[in-house]
């Protein structure tokens, strides 16, 4: 059985377990605590860098890093498009994500929602915010006039970037200037199989 080491508060082990439960992929749940189960020397086994989520397979093999992941479970599903320029097109936003949505929308959320306040942070936050909302902009553009992030149906680029858009909130985010945004994320939340971040369970075999 799949098992993946993930925190119920992270956005990029919420994309797995999304993707695991709209596949119907039976799978054990583990939770990590982030600063403290990551620090391990038995974490370090499954991925040195100290970072969740990630995938365990039956035989042993490891995979970490949230889109590496959603690669993996979505090839040769719906939510990987065989053709080229689609499938492409899925990972552009994939690393589009890491690049310039996570780092700013996902760590803002962190910082407020999850840390102590700190001076260093409070500094850095006004340029983190300013970051995030050139992100939002982005995917605004981008779903204005159209259902999906790529092509007629969903795939793994939205679930990807459903992850941290939806709790945007919680980092102080306001969604209300994003209307095409807002109706993609209700989409994205209406879609059969869909499970709230706080889901715990896994599936059972
Ligand atoms: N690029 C990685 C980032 C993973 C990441 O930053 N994970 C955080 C939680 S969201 C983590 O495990 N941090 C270690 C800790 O806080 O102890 C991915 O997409 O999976």
């Amino acid at each position: 059985m799949l098992r993946l080491h993930d925190s119920l508060v992270s956005g990029n082990g919420y994309k797995c377990r999304l993707l695991l439960h709209h596949l119907r992929l039976p799978f054990e749940r583990i939770e990590v605590a982030l600063g403290t189960g990551t620090g391990t020397p038995a974490f370090a086994r499954l991925n040195p860098e100290g970072r969740i989520p990630v995938l365990e397979l039956p035989d042993g093999t490891t995979l970490p890093e949230s889109n590496a992941i959603l690669c993996f479970l979505a090839e040769g599903t719906r939510w990987m498009p065989a053709e080229r320029m689609a499938r492409a097109q899925v990972l552009r936003w994939m690393f589009w994500e890491q690049y310039s949505h996570e780092p700013n929308i996902a760590t803002v959320r962190h910082w407020v929602a999850h840390l102590p306040p700190d001076p260093e942070r409070e500094r850095m936050l006004p340029r983190k915010r300013e970051l995030g909302r050139k992100a939002l902009g982005v995917l605004e553009g981008q779903l204005a006039g159209r259902s999906w992030l790529v092509g007629e149906g969903p795939t793994a680029a939205d679930l990807c970037l459903y992850a941290y858009t939806h709790v945007a909130h919680e980092g102080g985010f306001d969604l209300g200037p994003y209307p095409a945004l807002r109706a993609w994320l209700a989409r994205v939340a209406a879609l059969p199989g869909h499970v709230p971040i706080e889901h715990a369970a896994g599936i059972p075999a």
